[in-house]
């Protein structure tokens, strides 16, 4: 059989974390007198945290000093954590178990390709950190999708061949960075947002083994 590597993009993808960023996201802001909406918090999924600050001063037309933003940056990952400890495999998007079982049961690769520097973390909470060969997070990478970085490490790390892989994104940033090095791309979510992507559904739910079994035998 042939061998191919799924690497999957934790939020969106696996776990709604996107909706705690937004909580942990409002409260920092409104602290220092910046309105945040929904649609902001849209634009910074798949951004780092650092990044996502940037924008957030940006936006309200904040300047602050390092020791300032590096408070805030702790302030908020703090708040961020107090509900990610509350998770449980409960919090699992519909049908990622079934589809990653199905794929580890025909022994391809699989690994992470995440942004955020609490990526572990999730997946222990969500009791599914074995299932990963591979986890390449923001710690490990210096470039933000959508530079390829974090797949190529990923692939590397699973040992296959960029073209010989494919990507599960919720973010166009990522599907983009997935391209740049000739991986398959899997858009989850709303085809509009994610009209690179070569394949989009709207969540796990839609995707079928026959589906997985032809990308593994392309
Ligand atoms: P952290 P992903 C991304 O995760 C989130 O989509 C993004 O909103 C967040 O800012 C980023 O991780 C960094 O997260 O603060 O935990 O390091 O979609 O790349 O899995
Ligand atoms: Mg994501």
């Amino acid at each position: 059989m042939k061998k191919k590597g799924f690497i999957f993009d934790l939020d969106g993808v696996i776990v709604d974390t996107a909706k705690y960023h937004f909580l942990a996201w409002k409260k920092l802001a409104n602290s220092i007198g910046i309105d945040f909406s929904e649609e902001q918090n849209e634009q910074l999924k798949g951004v780092s945290r650092k990044a996502s600050l940037e924008k957030i001063l940006a936006w309200g037309n904040v300047t602050l000093t390092e020791e300032e933003f590096a408070e805030l940056m702790s302030k908020k990952n703090e708040d961020y954590l107090g509900y990610i400890n509350e998770m449980n495999e409960e919090e699992i998007l519909p049908d990622v178990p079934k589809i990653l079982n199905f794929i580890l049961g025909k022994n391809q690769g699989v690994a992470l390709g995440s942004a955020s520097k609490n990526a572990k973390s999730i997946l222990e909470k969500v009791n599914l950190l074995n299932k990963f060969e591979a986890i390449v997070d923001g710690n490990e990478v210096s470039k933000a999708k959508p530079d390829p970085e974090v797949f190529e490490i990923a692939a590397r790390e699973i040992g296959m061949e960029p073209h010989n892989c494919i990507v599960f994104e919720d973010s166009l940033a990522g599907i983009q960075a997935a391209n740049a090095i000739d991986m398959c791309s899997i858009g989850i979510g709303d085809a509009t947002v994610l009209k690179d992507a070569d394949f989009v559904f709207k969540d796990f739910t839609e995707i079928s083994t026959d589906f997985i079994n032809q990308l593994i035998n392309d």
